[in-house]
């Protein structure tokens, strides 16, 4: 009989293990959601961001149906340039699990698996959320859902701003996600540092996080996420104009092609990296590992809480 359970990177284990800080880190935007060649090497670089913070890599992802916390480089490698990987959401994990297959997993699945393998805090670059034609076609992410019910710290640069921003933070309240922003009371826009939008709360350091996190813990009211959402400084967001022109350039094609569901969100980031020449690709990057960055270091700080500064 097969086994379905998730599989650890022997890094993850170890750290795991001993208490060392983890950072969960999603494959989809390296399957799916940066261009190649440039994933793979992307993929590399957010993980070596986290080890320079001082905490162990885990990237999730699903190879010949099984889960693994902490890819290896090969499995890294097979993720980001074989054809036919499948986005994985949630919904999908034991479907594909039972037919064998490669997928790389979306934030909602990454979160999943990550709270599931015991690993507190996950960096990634925009969520999704709720889409602008939502009304008539119902497409919001399953990021959404299930935030509301995992118990995990996503770091993010907001939700990406091909959606409806203000839906999205409205859906995100009636769930029960945390959001707070990172120094800032502004949710930020993805590409751009401020989407328009205010927040209640803001975290001033990476130990503020953990207590929140803590105290979500101890209290035990509440079992799901929070969003830190991480502002680009405004000198690196991509050009406000272009951003817009690029956008409704995107959305038009989008529906000349009838293009729906999950292939949605690859399509409209795929249209921005050519349509801007890769200047929104180098500011996708950015975002990435100044997330990666952050969320180590939140890491660093939620471990230190359980176990004392380390030697
Ligand atoms: N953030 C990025 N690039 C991406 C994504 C997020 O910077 O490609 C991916 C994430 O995996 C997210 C998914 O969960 O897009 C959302 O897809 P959908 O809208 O179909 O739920
Ligand atoms: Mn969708």
């Amino acid at each position: 009989m097969t086994d379905f359970h998730i599989r650890f990177g022997a890094e993850v284990a170890e750290a795991l293990r001993t208490g060392r800080p983890v950072v969960a880190l999603e494959s989809t935007i390296v399957s799916h959601g940066l261009p190649r060649p440039d994933n793979l090497r992307v993929a590399r670089e957010i993980e070596q961001a986290v080890r320079d913070a001082g905490a162990v890599p885990a990237t999730i992802g699903m190879i010949g149906g099984e889960l693994v916390a902490g890819l290896d480089d090969a499995q890294l490698t097979r993720l980001a340039t074989v054809d036919g990987v499948a986005k994985l959401s949630v919904r999908d994990l034991a479907v594909a699990a039972a037919t064998g297959a490669d997928g790389a997993t979306t934030v909602a699945a990454t979160s999943a698996v990550a709270a599931a393998a015991g690993i507190g805090v996950f960096a990634t670059g925009g969520l999704g959320g709720v889409h602008r034609e939502a009304a008539q076609t119902f497409d919001e992410s399953a990021d959404l859902i299930t935030l509301a019910r995992t118990p995990i710290a996503v770091v993010c640069a907001g939700v990406k701003s091909i959606l409806d921003v203000g839906a999205t933070l409205e859906r995100l309240e009636t769930l029960g996600v945390s959001v707070v922003g990172y120094r800032t009371r502004r949710f930020p826009g993805f590409y751009l540092t401020d989407s328009g939008f205010d927040l209640d709360w803001s975290a001033e350091s990476p130990e503020q996080v953990a207590d929140m996190i803590a105290a979500r813990d101890q209290q035990a009211t509440h079992h799901g996420g929070l969003i830190v959402a991480n502002p680009l400084p405004t000198d690196e967001q991509l050009d406000p104009d272009l951003h817009d022109r690029t956008l409704a350039e995107g959305l038009a094609l989008l529906a000349r092609d009838g293009v729906t569901g999950k292939a949605v969100t690859p399509f409209l980031l795929a249209h921005f990296h050519s349509a801007t020449e890769g200047a929104s690709l180098a500011v996708n990057i950015r975002i990435i590992l100044r997330n990666a960055d952050l969320a180590a270091r939140i890491a660093v700080a939620a471990a230190q809480r359980r176990t004392g500064p380390a030697a």
